[in-house]
């Protein structure tokens, strides 16, 4: 029985280390060992082909390194393997420490600073209390709900979106399509943190976007499908919105000319807001394998028909 691995030689090396050293039964394959052996029953990969998948006949489980999974075509992917998201805590931390981190820039009013020192000038801002500065994450899963913990000890007024009702401590939670114009007329910051899927591809669009109040900013640390570039532009420019930080972007790597790198009012960061740990996404691995093979449920695994 093989685990075949097609992520980065780097992470290939610490994860061939830690499975040797907990499942010595299974056989460990990279893909720069060899094509996949016939009897592969786990696949580890980001975005795996057509052709892959087609090579695999014994496969069972999917592994994304990531916690998205829409760059997965679902379609090549037999209904009976089941598919897996990334859930490790060396994620998280990195999803929290880039979500605080864009939040407290977007709060002491960071990108209003960097024009004025670009143009000589000294122009000192009233100070606004964190419990005046409402922050609300659309999207309330692993993610969304770590970086809402991590901004908690600040004191910001807290609220989150998702589309099942959830109950979060200190934070005021809203569920459900019905529910997003008052979510968004209340949040003076916005952390788009949901999977990208039909239903929220395009989900910070003028109509959307132009419901937070006026002088209100947004940070997209989840996908650039989320966002339509044109929309958030536009209201920037019409001074509607007053900032935005965005870690990821369609296409990426955004060519050098295009808009949203060249805005003065957009902070861009090259999908650099987390990454999936070598060491604990393969114990987050090797914990899903013995779940599969006690015929326990595994850690994030994905409802193929919603998309996450
Ligand atoms: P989860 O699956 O744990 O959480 C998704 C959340 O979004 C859930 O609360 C879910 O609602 C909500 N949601 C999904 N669809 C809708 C909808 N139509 N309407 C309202 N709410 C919806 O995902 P994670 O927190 O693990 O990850 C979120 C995303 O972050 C990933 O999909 C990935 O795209 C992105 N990411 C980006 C990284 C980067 O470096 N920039 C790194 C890692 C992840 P419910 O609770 O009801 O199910
Ligand atoms: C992920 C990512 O989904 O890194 O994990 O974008």
């Amino acid at each position: 029985m093989t685990f075949y691995f097609t992520s980065t030689p780097e992470r290939g090396a610490v994860w061939r280390a830690l499975f040797a050293a907990e499942t010595p039964e299974l056989a460990f394959v990279t893909k720069e060992d060899a094509p996949p052996p016939a009897d592969t029953r786990y696949l580890a990969a980001w975005a795996p082909t057509a052709e892959l998948i087609a090579q695999l006949p014994a496969l069972e489980v999917l592994f994304s390194i990531g916690a998205g999974v829409d760059q997965i075509d679902t379609r090549v992917l037999p209904h009976h393997v089941a598919l897996v998201r990334m859930i490790e805590p060396g994620l998280t931390q990195g999803m929290v420490e880039y979500g605080v981190m864009a939040t407290l820039m977007l709060h002491r009013e960071m990108i209003d600073y960097r024009l004025a020192q670009r143009d000589g000038r000294w122009a000192p801002r009233p100070l606004v209390p964190a419990a005046r500065r409402r922050v609300g994450v659309l999207g309330l899963g692993e993610l969304g709900q770590a970086v809402l913990a991590g901004l908690r000890p600040f004191g910001f007024a807290l609220s989150g979106w998702s589309r099942s009702p959830r109950t979060l401590p200190g934070v005021a939670c809203h569920a459900g399509a019905d529910a997003l114009p008052g979510f968004l007329a209340a949040c003076d910051i916005l952390i788009c943190l949901l999977p990208l899927t039909q239903e929220t591809r395009g989900i910070l669009n003028h109509a959307t976007l132009s419901q937070l109040p006026r002088g209100a900013a947004i940070v997209n640390i989840a996908r650039g499908g989320h966002l339509v570039a044109q929309d958030l532009v536009a209201l920037l420019d019409e001074g509607h919105l007053s900032g935005a930080v965005l870690d990821v972007a369609e296409p990426e790597p955004l060519p050098p000319e295009h808009p949203l790198l060249r805005h003065p009012r957009i902070v861009v960061t090259p999908h650099i807001a987390s990454a999936t740990s070598a060491q604990s996404g393969a114990h987050a691995v090797l914990d899903n394998i013995r779940r599969h093979r006690a015929g326990q449920p595994m850690l994030g695994l994905v409802a193929r028909d919603r998309g996450y």
